[in-house]
């Protein structure tokens, strides 16, 4: 199994550096509006493509891989709504498990369904905890998922879900207030999961600029998923990257 995206996150971890992850939505991108953000995304040295969505119903999944791939070698990690959105083109899987719900069809159902082909997919597959966060209003993945998520206020719960989440052996934490969520992830949370967990914390949903990425960061995120914003506003990838990046190393 490969293992290439993983150690770098697990290195940028252990080294203390911040990562900006841009979400890409298959359905979201026309192909200027994708060497646009593509072409940002190399000059502010973005550390991560994360390609899906919660609800992807076009069929243009591999050939918006393809397109990226022609332009450049970021680590590109698909997040999948379902088990069809899969790819041999990218680099590596982010395999979630929705261990905030309790959906047993996103737990584990799916994954039964579909782990021949992911395995066939020869992919690099990274477990992950993804754990939905209540963004102030109903999100995609709010909706699909049928599952009840993290009330924005109760931190507790969240760490004991992301802890239980490593122990059974996750190798990620993805917290996420859904794409376009109204608030963000507050720091305060993001904190207490950082601070009872060792595994890499991914951060996402509603942030929208620099300040806030930046703050997530020093609160514990290692890699902060920006989507929506950048789709509505593509020259926020340097700002936000900058922001990210320069969160000061802790020695
Ligand atoms: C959603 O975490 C991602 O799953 C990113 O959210 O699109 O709101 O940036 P946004």
């Amino acid at each position: 199994m490969k293992i290439g995206v993983y150690n770098s996150l697990v290195d940028k971890k252990r080294n203390g550096k911040k990562s900006f992850a841009i979400l890409l939505d298959p359905d979201k991108v026309d192909d200027g509006a994708l060497n646009n953000v593509i072409r940002l995304a190399v000059e502010s040295k973005a550390d991560y493509i994360f390609v899906g969505g919660s609800l992807v119903v076009t069929d243009h999944l591999d050939g918006c891989i393809i397109a990226i791939k022609k332009q450049t070698d970021i680590p590109l990690l698909l997040f999948p709504g379902s088990p069809s959105q899969i790819s041999k083109y990218a680099d590596a899987l982010l395999y979630l498990s929705l261990i905030s719900g309790r959906n047993p069809e996103l737990l584990i159902g799916q994954h039964v369904i579909s782990a021949p082909f992911v395995k066939k997919s020869g992919l690099e597959i990274i477990s992950t905890g993804y754990m939905v966060v209540d963004g102030g209003a109903p999100t995609t993945v709010s909706y699909i998922s049928n599952a009840t998520p993290i009330p924005s206020d109760k931190a507790d719960i969240a760490l004991c879900t992301a802890m239980a989440g490593e122990m059974l052996g996750m190798k990620l934490i993805y917290m996420d207030a859904g794409s376009g969520a109204k608030k963000a992830i507050h720091e305060e949370m993001i904190y207490s999961v950082a601070q009872n967990i060792d595994v890499p914390l991914i951060v996402g949903g509603g942030i929208r600029d620099a300040e806030k990425a930046y703050l997530n960061c020093k609160a514990g995120a290692d890699v902060i998923v920006v989507g929506n914003a950048i789709e509505k506003d593509p020259s926020l990838i340097s700002e936000i990257a900058a922001a990210i990046h320069s969160v000061p190393v802790k020695v």
